[in-house]
């Protein structure tokens, strides 16, 4: 080590894992990162992109200016002239059409950076508007709508206590690659082979034989879209073969008989010509869940990306709960975070549920789910005249053009826009339509506590990371930006001053909870700005809080900053009926509107599937959209193929290498096959967040291997119409060669 030489720790903010990282630095440039072997969480585990976190903070694409579109270019400007220019064109369109003109879109980043989380919502609010979009009806809508009304809250979903179980399934999840979602596991691979030196079990359900597949004991295929059919059939199963256990859960349970009547159609029978599983199979697994315990199923985004989404995310946490292993270690867990988490507030047990229906989409009607209209609306509501037309749009760190369907409508109807702005870190397929741009900083420049992960951890525990290096002279942080586009949309002006704003908004909120506290409150954490504030009234406020004073040794942000690998706060514990926020003050296992949509998977018991049908992929070296330009991640192979099944290759002439065109109705793609044994047949799979090839991006490196977009082919109005969240899975598509001499040649 140089004398100039400094170690600091920060928390990966790229993925749910959260690892903590160790961050060499010489003389202010970072030169060496690898995982943190202290951190009480993630106890040193990286992956390739929390590497690759030197190359985001070095990309010279990576934007550091606002810029601003003049005849059709964008130019660097100050901030002062984006938010002048901002401010002349938002406040007339408002006064004159409404608020409901102007829409949000947040991103996936959004979840993994404090300021944006916890500001982004202040800009919601100012604006007003109902239409709020986000990537979350892209993902996991309907995991957090059949949780709110299971179990009271949207957030309230329990986690796999992976260290104590003795059987994991997996349902539609690929952690190997994603590293955990919905669920936050530094080193699954580490925690899966824990599970299997100590003689348990792990078993994947996947349309592919994943890289948890190949880690698992068992791996059984399942076609795209039908694990409704599969999850009724094993809790038929449990009720037909006596069992159903509920334990300690029974006097906390409602709704069990509804629950046996609307599963009795679904036998494994018939659940096996949907699913393409075996009746004595899926009779297996109940058997399994039952009675090899502790044992949990988990179910991630291939259960939530269909039709029956909503309905797949619901079965998941009632097989859990029949089988006695939902809030018991070595099952399905509730967390208790630290900060943030609605469902540690106040005594519980009992509380208001999750609202429904309060309004709906005014084009398709389709409900709002947890304040959300779902994103394949987005596009429509921009383009169809009358009261109410989305006429200005801010997206945050978000790339809706290549993460949701049928982008190219999108892209067109983003077009027509009066206004649009976009707070991000690349001039990409989504911010090139904006009119301004306003950048964010590097991880390295941005403190850090994860305000929604600890929500959904392994273990409990606390972790904070102070920026790495000062955010150069003049850049806003992204909670800055929002406060100003904050007041700019509440007509306070775009000289509103930044710290006055945050002051006053603090007080507010603190005003409202506090009563005649808030002085004392406000003065306790008087040493924090900013975000920093927000968590430390919420560290102290939380359930291991120091209560402000009132609780001597309880956490507070100053105490979590101290402890450079974060405070652990131990194994899951069990929480129910304290966790509960439902109106009857129990676990609903048979949701009225739940049960009700069961028809609709009833109705399509007996329809014949698809012959080929397309799902998607993740890689461990890429991460949706945006990470495509970074030099460590982006060399090796080309990970943007179709993966096809030898028989389907044969069947439809394509061969390994070469090039495809894969299709659904008026729309094509023209992808690379790679022919594998690791699909299911009839089921082709192809990365999403690919397609860098769109005019005016400044993505230097990802656009010389741009890869196809996969939701080209995808439809904006195929949702689950429960949860609004879109199809991603199990679409019909059809393939055919496309012939290539020079690659034929090589053949
Ligand atoms: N077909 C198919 N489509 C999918 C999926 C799928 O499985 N299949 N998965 C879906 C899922 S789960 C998700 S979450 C969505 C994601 O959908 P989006 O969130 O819309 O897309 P991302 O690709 O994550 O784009 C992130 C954007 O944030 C920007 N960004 C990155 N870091 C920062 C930062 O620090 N600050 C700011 N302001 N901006 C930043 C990037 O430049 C990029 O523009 O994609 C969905 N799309
Ligand atoms: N490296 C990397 N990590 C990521 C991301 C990334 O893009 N790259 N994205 C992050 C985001 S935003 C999210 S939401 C998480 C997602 O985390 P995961 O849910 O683990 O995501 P995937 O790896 O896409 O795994 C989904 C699995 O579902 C399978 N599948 C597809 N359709 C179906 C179906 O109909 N039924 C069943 N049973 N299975 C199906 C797919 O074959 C795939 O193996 O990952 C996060 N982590
Ligand atoms: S697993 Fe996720 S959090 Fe951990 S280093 Fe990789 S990207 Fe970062
Ligand atoms: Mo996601």
């Amino acid at each position: 080590m140089t004398g100039t030489e400094t170690i600091a720790h920060r928390i990966c903010p790229l993925c749910e894992a959260c690892c903590g990282l160790e961050i060499t630095l010489a003389d202010g440039a970072v030169t060496r990162i690898r995982g943190h072997d202290s951190d009480v969480f993630s106890h040193g585990y990286i992956c390739p992109k929390g590497v690759a976190l030197k190359d985001l903070h070095e990309d010279p694409d990576r934007l550091r200016t606002p810029l601003i579109k003049r005849d059709g270019r964008f130019v660097e400007t100050t901030y002062e002239e984006a938010f002048a220019e901002i401010e002349r064109r938002l406040v007339p369109l408002l006064e004159t059409h409404g608020r409901d003109a102007a829409a949000t879109y947040i991103g996936n980043p959004a979840a993994h950076k404090m300021g944006l989380l916890l500001y982004t919502p202040v800009l919601a609010r100012a604006l007003g508007t109902r239409n709020i979009y986000s990537a979350s009806t892209l993902d996991q809508m309907p995991k957090q709508l059949s949780s709110g009304l299971m179990f009271g809250h949207w957030l309230s979903i329990p986690v796999p206590d992976i260290e104590r179980t003795r059987l994991m399934v997996i349902l539609g999840g690929n952690p190997m690659a994603s590293n955990g979602s919905l669920w936050t596991v530094p080193d699954f691979r580490g925690k899966a082979q824990d599970l299997k030196a100590r003689g348990g079990r792990l078993v994947v359900i996947d349309p592919r034989r994943t890289e948890t597949a190949a880690l698992a004991d068992e791996h059984h295929f399942i076609r795209p879209g039908s694990d409704i059919f599969l999850l009724a059939a094993l809790v038929h199963t449990l009720f037909a073969e006596g069992l159903a256990r509920l334990g300690r859960l029974a006097e906390h349970v409602a709704g069990v008989e509804e629950l046996r009547a609307a599963v009795a159609p679904f036998t494994p029978e018939r659940a096996a010509a949907h699913t393409a599983i075996p009746a004595d199979v899926i009779r297996g697994l109940a058997r399994a869940l039952a009675t090899e315990g502790p044992a949990v199923l988990y179910g991630r985004i291939g259960t939530c990306t269909q039709t029956f989404g909503t309905l797949a995310s619901w079965l998941v946490d009632v097989v859990n709960v029949l089988t006695g292993n939902l809030d018991a270690p070595g099952g399905a867990m509730f967390p208790k975070a630290a900060a943030f988490a609605a469902n540690t507030v106040g005594a519980g047990g009992k509380g208001r549920g999750v609202p429904l229906g309060r309004r709906r989409s005014r084009v398709s009607n389709a409900p709002e789910v947890y304040g959300e209209l779902p994103i394949g609306c987005l596009a429509e509501e921009i383009e169809t005249p009358g009261e109410g037309q989305v006429r200005a749009l801010f997206t945050v760190a978000g790339n809706p053009i290549l993460s949701s369907p049928n982008g190219d409508r999108l892209a067109r109807a983003l077009d027509s826009l009066d206004l649009m702005v976009s707070v991000d870190i690349y001039l990409n397929e989504t911010t090139r339509h904006a009119d301004v741009i306003l950048p964010g900083v590097s991880p390295f420049q941005d403190s850090h506590y994860d305000v929604a992960f600890p929500q959904l951890s392994y273990r409990n525990h606390a972790r904070y990371s102070p920026a790495l290096l000062p955010r150069p002279d003049g850049v806003m942080a992204e909670w800055q930006v929002l406060l100003k586009l904050a007041a700019i949309a509440q007509g306070k002006g775009a000289g509103a001053e930044v710290d006055a704003l945050d002051d006053a908004m603090v007080a507010d909120e603190v005003g409202r909870w506090a009563g005649e506290h808030t002085g004392a409150v406000l003065a306790a954490v008087s040493r924090w700005t900013g975000p920093e504030r927000l968590l430390d009234l919420a560290l102290r406020a939380g359930p291991y809080g120091d209560g402000f004073g009132r609780k001597p040794g309880g956490l507070t942000l100053a105490a979590v900053k101290d402890s450079a690998g974060g405070i652990d706060l131990g194994a899951l514990q069990p929480r129910v009926p304290e966790v509960l926020r439902t109106p009857s003050g129990r676990i609903e296992l048979a949701p009225g509107i739940l049960v009700a949509d069961l028809a609709r998977a009833q109705a399509q018991l007996d329809a014949a599937a698809p012959d080929l049908v397309i799902i998607g992929r993740r890689d461990v070296r890429s991460n949706n959209s945006w990470m495509h330009n970074l030099p460590v991640l982006a060399k090796g192979p080309f990970r943007c193929t179709a993966l096809v099944h030898p028989d389907d290759a044969r069947r439809h002439g394509v061969v390994h290498g070469g090039r495809a065109r894969l299709s659904r109705a008026d729309k094509a793609i023209e992808v690379q096959v790679a022919v594998s044994a690791e699909m299911m047949p009839g089921v082709v799979s192809l990365p999403h967040g690919w397609g860098h090839d769109a005019e005016g991006v400044r993505l230097g490196l990802a656009s010389q291997r741009p890869g196809a977009n996969l939701n080209t082919l995808l439809d904006e109005n195929l949702r689950d119409p429960l949860s609004g969240n879109a199809v991603l899975s199990g679409v019909a598509v059809t393939l055919a060669p496309v012939p290539l001499p020079a690659i034929q040649a090589a053949e």
